[in-house]
């Protein structure tokens, strides 16, 4: 069963992005350390530059918010890097690791609350369930689907 406790715990995938405020500042190698010091395993990497068509997909859920259009120029705006990572509870575990969204709320010892200010420019994200995995990495990686 899935995130069930022992050796039968199911491994998961989950879409990271390091976005490109976090490219910008240098911080790849940071996010990487942490989620493989932590025990995931990438499966994939990429650095690209965002599509605004691929950018509103990405964030369809927020489509209606006073953000989007903001949220979409800062995503596209310069290259990120496009990771899929794998392991136990793989979703639950990176998004523990990135902290809550906005940086100032975030813990200390997370990503965003260690290295950013900001809400937008929060530096990583990551998959927020199976099915935005799923959909996520189809968009990004379509051939690991
Ligand atoms: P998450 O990235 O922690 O899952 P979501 O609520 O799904 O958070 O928001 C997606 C992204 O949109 C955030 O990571 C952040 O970059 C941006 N965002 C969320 N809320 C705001 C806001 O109130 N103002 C500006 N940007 C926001």
């Amino acid at each position: 069963m899935a995130g069930s406790l022992g050796s039968r715990t199911v491994t998961e995938r989950t879409l990271v992005l390091v976005k490109p405020d976090g490219v910008a500042r240098g911080l790849v190698g940071e996010v990487i350390s942490r989620l493989e010091a932590k025990g995931l395993r990438l499966v994939a990497a990429e650095l690209r530059t965002l599509p605004r068509e691929v950018a509103e997909q990405h964030y369809g859920e927020h489509r209606d918010k006073p953000f989007f259009p903001s949220l979409v120029e800062f995503i596209t705006g310069g290259p990120l890097v496009a990771l899929v990572v794998e392991g136990p509870r793989a979703i639950e575990a990176f998004r523990a690791l990135a902290g809550a969204t906005d940086p100032v709320k975030a813990g200390p010892g997370t990503i965003r609350g260690d290295l950013a200010l900001e809400v937008q420019r929060n530096i990583v994200h990551g998959s927020d369930s199976p099915e935005s995995a799923a959909r996520e990495i189809g968009l990004f990686f379509p051939a690991l689907t």
